[in-house]
């Protein structure tokens, strides 16, 4: 097989690449490991950027987010008792973020590329990446138990945090930096009206609780956990008695209870490998980055990193010049560097940590202070939240 771009994974990252690049006339082909309906069912992120809805706007891809997506404005923290809402639309002067589920974003890029007549191979694990210090990469697979070579100009590794293409990457050219929390999140899917319409925060010393939107009739919680919880050692009843402690205050409704229909531990990390380039080999979204959720970061940085290389493979295919394929691990670290930074200090300042001084935990609550009762608070926190621009 031959094309001129090997994408490797059909999640977010490598889905919109692909879909990027054919409408600028380039030839892709995705190889994912898992079967199509696992990709498209998986339960993960919720919250995107103002600058990733405008990008699938853009693309033609926006019809269900208008229809399924709820435009945030603001969002809940509460802490010492209290609600302190920042109001991150008035903050930033209109801009907005929205609960859209990342498995409909998948669904709608699917949409797309099948519509295309796009090639995708589901259940097809890819085994070594070659060649990517020459000009003619190859991708090596295996489909039905017999090996395949796709055949390429570049071979971009959309293959998050456990794939393979990272490690194609000689490991004296690459330096991985990372932190590991002490702590995960236990995350479950209740069938329950949220209690509010915006996404609630709750800051608590007995540890971070977050309720989010999901549809009217279901609320996505979440709960700070050991790192290697047994979700089995939570009882319905104790997972409602933390979320009301951690969430509920006075004069507000409380969390609405219903019946739980998933549960699941999430580890808490971040890392960033650099460079996110050798050769012909690009790293696009989780493959080359995670961040712990907190700051709803992961998927809107997959969109940001594949919105650069779309437009450097154009520069290349359309008008012969590398300079921006040359500078995307650059371009693409400069921003990260600063999400890592937003979503890491977000991630310390909610967090109960085991063992700190009463020092630490009001400054921690200071923190808190800062960025809910200041302007300037306020304001950095919006114009992260909602989404720092992409300098493609
Ligand atoms: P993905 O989605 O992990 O897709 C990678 C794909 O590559 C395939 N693959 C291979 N295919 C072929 N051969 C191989 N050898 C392969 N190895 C792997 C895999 O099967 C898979 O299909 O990476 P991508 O595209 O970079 O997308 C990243 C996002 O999925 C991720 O960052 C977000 O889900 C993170 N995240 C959030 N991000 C946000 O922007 N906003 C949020 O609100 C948000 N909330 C979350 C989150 C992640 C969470 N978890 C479960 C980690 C909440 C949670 C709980």
């Amino acid at each position: 097989m031959r094309t001129q771009v090997g994408i490797i994974g059909a999640g977010p990252a490598g889905l919109m690449l692909a879909h990027m690049l054919h409408l600028e006339g380039i030839e892709s082909v995705i190889i994912e490991r898992s079967k199509r309906e696992h990709v498209q069912n998986r339960l993960r992120a919720g919250v995107l950027e103002q600058g990733t809805v405008e990008m699938m706007r853009e693309l033609g891809l926006g019809e269900r987010i208008g229809q399924l997506g709820l435009e945030q404005h603001r969002i809940d923290f509460r802490f010492g008792g209290e609600s302190h809402p920042i109001d991150f639309h008035e903050a930033t002067g209109g801009r907005s973020a929205w609960v859209y589920p990342q498995h409909e974003v998948v669904k709608d890029l699917m949409a797309a590329r099948t519509a295309a007549g796009a090639q995708m191979l589901f259940e097809t694990p890819v085994t070594a990446i070659e060649g990517i210090d020459g000009t003619r990469p190859v991708v090596r697979f295996e489909k039905d138990g017999v090996a395949g070579e796709l055949h390429c100009d570049f071979v971009v590794g959309c293959d998050g945090f456990r794939g393979i293409s990272r490690r194609a990457i000689p490991a004296r050219e690459g330096q991985v930096h990372d932190r590991i929390y002490p702590f995960g999140w236990l995350g479950i899917l209740a069938e329950a009206p949220p209690a509010t319409n915006e996404v609630t925060w709750g800051c608590h010393e007995d540890g971070f609780a977050m309720m989010s939107i999901r549809t009217p009739s279901v609320t996505r919680l979440y709960l700070q956990c050991e790192p290697d919880e047994n979700p089995d050692h939570w009882s319905d009843d104790r997972i409602w008695s933390a979320l009301h402690k951690r969430l509920d205050v006075p004069g507000l409704p409380p969390i609405n209870e219903g019946r739980i229909t998933q549960k699941g531990v999430t580890a808490m990390r971040s890392f960033l490998f650099e460079p996110m380039q050798h050769g012909r080999l690009f790293l696009a979204g989780d493959a080359a980055h995670i961040v712990p959720p907190t700051g709803a970061k992961g998927l809107n940085s997959a969109m940001a990193d594949v919105k650069v290389l779309a437009r450097a493979l154009e520069q290349h295919y359309q008008r012969g010049s590398q300079d921006l394929l040359a500078r995307y691990s650059k371009t693409c670290l400069k921003r990260m560097w600063l999400v890592q930074r937003f979503s890491a200090g977000l991630c310390t300042m909610v967090h109960s940590f085991a063992g700190d001084s009463s020092f630490v935990r009001r400054l921690q609550r200071a923190d808190l202070d800062y960025m809910t009762g200041t302007t300037a608070g306020r304001l950095q926190f919006s114009e992260n939240f909602t989404g720092l621009p992409i300098d493609a």
